[in-house]
């Protein structure tokens, strides 16, 4: 039974919302959480006049459809089946995960891709606690995010009842907000507050907590007043004006600025206003790992990734720089090397959302508080066109140095080594794929050799390095967006953390590409211990399975590469196929081909990077 007089999206048939193999893009397309940064509306109210008798599992389904959800990852159990029950009367469409801990992945990789809210389920016990390391994840990515947890019922809350956890204990410190709701008659706001919460300001994961008894509690329903306010909680949208024109008189005065752009370019929703910005100044622009895709890489302005594993001259760019304009990035410890060697002659300006962030790692010149998009809108009327023909020409010279060592440009030796692997998928694709990796060298290369024109292109686990998460975020980003081809770079440690995903990929019919990066080892640990161990590998040698097989025994295509000149015909091949394709690459496993260059070595000055070819520390 369809429940009548409801608001927007119930009453959708499941086929309507479902067309083949996923949601449509709901979040670009109709408001998600980056457009609604300034305009959350939610349609409650609408109908307000006309209390309804629904039960709190009714309640969710409906609280779900009002905030716009498509789609739900997750797994039932006994103190969540009650709310699953009356989901097929909503129109939204659940995925069924083979493991929660994917589901949050999926969630997350939903959000990042379509810009809404990702939602995940699971029951109480061991369906909670498997999310963590999902939700943890997001909140350190800053992914807004609803996960709803079954509970016992709330008599029995602190009995140790069968299947008992207390999750809200547990998430407290990895989510951004979280609810142990006991009332039916809260449920409905504590719902929209959550996903108010999840998507504004800075995003971030919000759990509620459902007893079985509240799930089950019948009350009159009405729709919740649409909530800006919440006691200590008020974003700031625009930046402190003084201070902007202080940071624009810094942008005036400078002669070598260098922007370090990161995720929140992205998260605000700032990318065109932020190419105004560099093509006005002149400035380059140097991306974290999370803000691919946030300034297009073919851009000529565009550095490239800076950090721990970003190019030599995007670093020196950064240590030689007169004024840093840190703009929606957070200074993390793969980004800066030693702090008290980090841009020593530069002027600092960062820009973020969050208060927190702001003197807290780097101590900046001009700390602004405020919405990327925002704040750029405000200072671009005061800064000044200047073109930087020097700065510019400098940058240039120190870039073109690094051509003459890229593993590309090497004589071809037949050995398959993992760059050229990343290359066959950026060609085979035209580079408009979403890319979505594991953690580990694989996810390095393909940061390095996918370079990103679109936005929103790339999912990948930055700030938790969560093994596990390519496979079920390239579920989610397919889901997300079933019109563009999803690639998920897995490494051969990684992907058997979650493979059983392979499941859901093929049950939902989402023709997910999946290259695994087979190179024998937990590579990127293998490569410390090589460089930093005495190359004594302890406990990173892998015995792995036919993978080949195993995507056959899931019911996906497969095909291995062992030689560089088979990789474009295995890439058009698992494109060609109709479902999910996995290409098992079985890449050099150590050594100068098989480690990822350039690298700055823990402790070390940004600048002070091993680079290829000589495996020793050499200053740029
Ligand atoms: C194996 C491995 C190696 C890595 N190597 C590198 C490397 O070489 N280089 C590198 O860059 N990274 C690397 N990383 C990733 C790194 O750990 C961090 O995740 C990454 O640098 C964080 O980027 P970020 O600060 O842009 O994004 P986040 O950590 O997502 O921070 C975004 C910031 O933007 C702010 N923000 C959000 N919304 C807004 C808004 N609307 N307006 C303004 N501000 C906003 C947030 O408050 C936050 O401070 C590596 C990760 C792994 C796992
Ligand atoms: C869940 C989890 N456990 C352990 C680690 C530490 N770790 C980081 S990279 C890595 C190796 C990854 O190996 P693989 O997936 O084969 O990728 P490769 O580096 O070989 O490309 C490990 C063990 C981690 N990041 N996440
Ligand atoms: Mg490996």
């Amino acid at each position: 039974m369809v429940p009548g007089g409801v608001g927007k999206g119930s009453g959708c048939s499941e086929a309507a919302a479902m067309p083949g193999s996923g949601v449509g893009q709901a979040g670009r397309a109709g408001g998600g959480w980056r457009e609604g940064r300034e305009d959350h509306t939610v349609e409650c109210g609408d109908d307000k006049g006309g209390e309804m008798k629904r039960t709190g599992a009714q309640i969710v389904w409906e609280m779900l459809s009002r905030e716009g959800v498509e789609v739900v990852f997750g797994i039932p159990g006994g103190a969540i089946m009650h709310t699953y029950h009356p989901r097929q009367d909503y129109g939204v469409h659940h995925v069924l995960m083979r493991h929660e801990q994917a589901a949050a992945h999926a969630a997350d990789g939903y959000a990042r891709v379509s810009g809404n809210v990702g939602v995940a389920m699971a029951t109480s016990g061991p369906g909670a606690t498997n999310l963590v390391t999902g939700i943890a994840t997001a909140m350190i990515d800053s992914v807004p995010m609803v996960c709803i947890t079954g509970q016992v019922p709330t008599p029995l809350i602190g009995s140790d009842a069968f299947q008992e956890t207390d999750i809200t204990g547990v998430t407290l410190p990895i989510t951004k907000h979280n609810y142990l709701v006991t009332d039916v008659d809260e449920l409905a706001e504590v719902i929209h507050e959550a996903f108010y919460v999840a998507g504004t300001g800075r995003p971030g994961p919000v759990l509620i907590d459902l007893p079985k008894d509240v799930q089950q509690a019948e009350t009159d329903f009405s729709p919740p007043d649409d909530r800006r306010e919440l006691p200590g909680y008020r974003p700031r949208e625009a930046g402190d004006p003084e201070l902007v024109q202080q940071a624009a008189d810094l942008v005036n005065s400078a002669e070598r600025p260098v922007i370090l752009a990161g995720h929140g370019v992205e998260m605000s929703g700032a990318t065109d206003m932020l190419r105004t910005f560099v093509e006005k100044t002149n400035t380059p622009v140097a991306l974290t790992l999370l803000a691919k895709g946030g300034f297009p890489e073919s851009h000529p302005l565009t550095l490239g990734m800076m950090g721990m594993h970003g190019e030599a001259y995007v670093n020196r760019a950064i240590q030689e720089a007169d004024l840093l304009l840190a703009f929606g990035m957070r200074f993390d410890d793969r980004v800066t090397g030693t702090l008290e060697t980090f841009a020593p002659d530069a002027k600092k300006v960062h820009v973020d959302m969050d208060p927190a962030e702001l003197n807290k790692i780097v101590p900046v010149d001009i700390a602004l508080e405020g919405d990327l998009r925002r704040v750029l809108e405000q200072m671009l009327p005061l800064v000044n066109r200047d073109e930087r023909v020097a700065w510019r020409d400098q940058v240039d010279c120190w870039r073109g140095e690094t051509a003459i060592r890229d593993v590309l440009n090497r004589p071809a030796n037949g050995r398959l080594l993992a760059p050229q692997v990343i290359d066959a998928i950026y060609r085979g694709t035209g580079g408009q794929a979403i890319l979505v990796t594991d953690v580990g060298q694989h996810q390095m290369w393909a940061a390095q050799y996918y370079p990103l024109d679109l936005p929103y292109s790339l999912v990948t686990s930055g700030g938790l390095g969560t093994m596990g998460f390519g496979l079920p975020a390239a579920i989610g980003a397919q889901v997300a967006d079933p019109e563009r081809e999803v690639w998920a770079v897995v490494g051969d440690g990684g992907f058997q953390m979650t493979l059983q995903e392979l499941a859901t990929a093929v049950q939902e019919k989402l023709p997910i590409r999946i290259a695994v990066c087979n190179n024998g080892y937990l590579g990127m640990v293998r490569q410390w211990q090589e460089f930093f161990y005495e190359q004594r590998y302890e406990a990173t040698n892998l015995l792995n399975p036919d993978f080949v097989k195993l995507a056959e025994a899931y019911g996906v295509g497969g095909w291995r590469v062992t030689r560089p000149d088979e990789a474009e015909e295995a890439v058009a091949a698992a494109r060609a196929h109709d479902g999910p394709a996995l290409v098992e690459f079985q890449v050099a496993q150590e050594g100068e081909e098989g480690n990822v260059y350039p690298m700055v070595p823990a402790g070390a000055a940004l600048h002070e990077m091993i680079r290829r070819p000589e495996v020793a520390a050499e200053t740029v």
